[in-house]
């Protein structure tokens, strides 16, 4: 498809891979630690430099239409996340990076195999991909940890405010283990998983992208006010502070403490725009211009209590999760599955990140011998990821087979990657021709 499509032939091939996440959802933008693995599923894309300060782009899937540009001036157009954007994120991210002014010139030619906005990380799998791709064109070197902090920041160009487990785990993991992911500075630990349990993932086939909806924006601006009004109430220095991790951090306390402190600081009615300004005392010319993001701006309530006391539970989940994978006691599995059940209570109960089809697998999937289950991603549709024990594995894919996909007639088609048992797989490589 390259030859045909460029009349030449790669020079050398990147892949970066996509993640499910066991456990620590939406807690990385709150600065706080998460659990997640590598999967098989990948991007690939094949590459050949070319003098002229040219970017060609091409998709084996017809989903995905060419792209080309001279223009050195690279805009990404916030409003629509069209396919070529995440790619273009990826090159401005290193260009900038190294302060150059001329777009790299190059042919490419994308294949994806990762289902598109169902929680297991296309789009940062892509921009990663693409910022690899520009690094070894341009002959320059970079560390894992430096790629993954730039890919972190420019995939915001897209105009969603992620944290940076994504890209993080694109670049650190390491085949046969899970990581922890720890932030500022960021840094990734082993975290080895069960051997008598196997993760599954399980595709709802209701699709979500981040960027064309306000949904997971306004959970990050939901945080940031939270982080904000409880700094305030402990007479912190309440502008500076942008994460709940922050809160947590300048008090000097546990993450218990901070739920306590969230329910005499923070009340369990949604707050007005009104409201939070009167708390913090600014005018709503200010809060929209100097904490909210664009695609915020006129968002009626926030839910600030449920928020932060899902973020500092699931931080404290994080923890004992990784807890018991160290001490390995009997009924470890077990015990895995039960925080990461309590995860998706939390999610789906205080964070409000469910939907009614994620809901319905997680019960099959408990119903049919997972340990534990729970959505995984950003949530809203996508997948989730559930421990069963392997030898129970044969029979919980055949009775999940059956119970959500052949009922319900819902899609058992390759490209959904509907359901599959999963290990942790390798980062992101660049396969040089010899
Ligand atoms: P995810 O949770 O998978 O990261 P998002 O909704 O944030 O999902 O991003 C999905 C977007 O990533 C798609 O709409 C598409 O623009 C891009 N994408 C995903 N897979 C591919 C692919 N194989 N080729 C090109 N673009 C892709
Ligand atoms: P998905 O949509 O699953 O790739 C998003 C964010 C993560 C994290 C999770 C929720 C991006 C690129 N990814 O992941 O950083 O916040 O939601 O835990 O914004």
């Amino acid at each position: 498809m390259f030859k045909s499509k460029f009349g030449s032939i790669p020079k050398f091939y990147v892949r970066a891979p996509g993640r499910v996440n066991i456990i620590g959802e939406h807690i990385d933008y709150c600065g706080y630690s998460v659990l997640p693995m590598a999967v098989e599923q990948d991007m690939l894309i094949a590459v050949e430099p070319v003098k002229t300060h040219t970017l060609q782009l091409a998709n084996t899937n017809p989903l995905y239409p060419d792209f080309s540009t001279s223009d050195s001036n690279i805009q990404i157009d916030k409003t629509k996340p069209l396919w070529h954007n995440y790619f273009l994120c990826g090159l401005k991210g290193i260009q900038e990076h190294f302060g150059l002014n001329k777009l790299t010139g190059m042919n490419c030619l994308v294949d994806g195999t990762i289902p598109p906005s169902s929680g297991l990380s296309s789009s940062s799998a892509l921009v990663c991909c693409a910022g690899l791709v520009t690094l070894t064109v341009l002959g320059m070197h970079l560390s894992k940890v430096e790629l993954a902090e730039i890919c972190a920041k420019s995939e915001r160009y897209i105009g969603t405010e992620g944290g940076g487990m994504d890209q993080s785990i694109s670049f650190l993991a390491e085949e046969g283990t899970a990581k922890l992911i720890e932030f500022s500075p960021l840094k990734a630990t082993d975290v080895k998983l069960p051997s008598e349990a196997v993760f599954v993932i399980a595709n709802s086939c209701m699709e979500m992208n981040k960027a064309a909806t306000s949904h997971f924006n306004i959970r990050v601006m939901e945080c940031r006010l939270a982080a904000k009004l409880l700094a305030k109430y402990k007479s912190l220095q309440w502008d500076k502070v942008l994460r709940l991790e922050e809160v947590q951090a300048n008090l000097g306390v546990s993450l218990e403490e901070m739920l306590l402190i969230t329910e005499d600081a923070l009340h369990p009615e949604p707050y007005s725009p009104e409201e939070v300004c009167r708390c913090l005392e600014i005018s709503l010319q200010e809060l929209r211009t100097q904490i909210l993001s664009p695609n915020t701006q006129d968002v009626p309530i926030f839910k600030l209590y449920q928020r932060a006391k899902h973020v500092y539970s699931e931080a404290a989940r994080v923890l004992q999760f990784k807890k018991i994978c160290e001490e390995a006691p009997d009924n470890m599995v077990q015990l895995l599955g039960e925080l990461m059940t309590q995860s998706h209570v939390s999610c789906r109960d205080m964070y409000e990140c469910s939907c009614p089809e994620l809901d319905q697998l997680v019960d099959i999937c408990r119903k049919f011998g997972a340990q534990g289950s729970r959505l995984t991603g950003a949530g809203w549709g996508g997948c989730t990821v559930s421990i069963v024990p392997a030898d129970k594995l044969p029979s919980f894919l055949a009775n999940v087979r059956e119970a959500y996909y052949q009922k319900n007639n819902r899609s058992l088609a390759p490209e959904k990657q509907s359901l599959f048992a999963t290990k942790p797989g390798g980062g992101a490589l660049v396969f040089l021709e010899a």
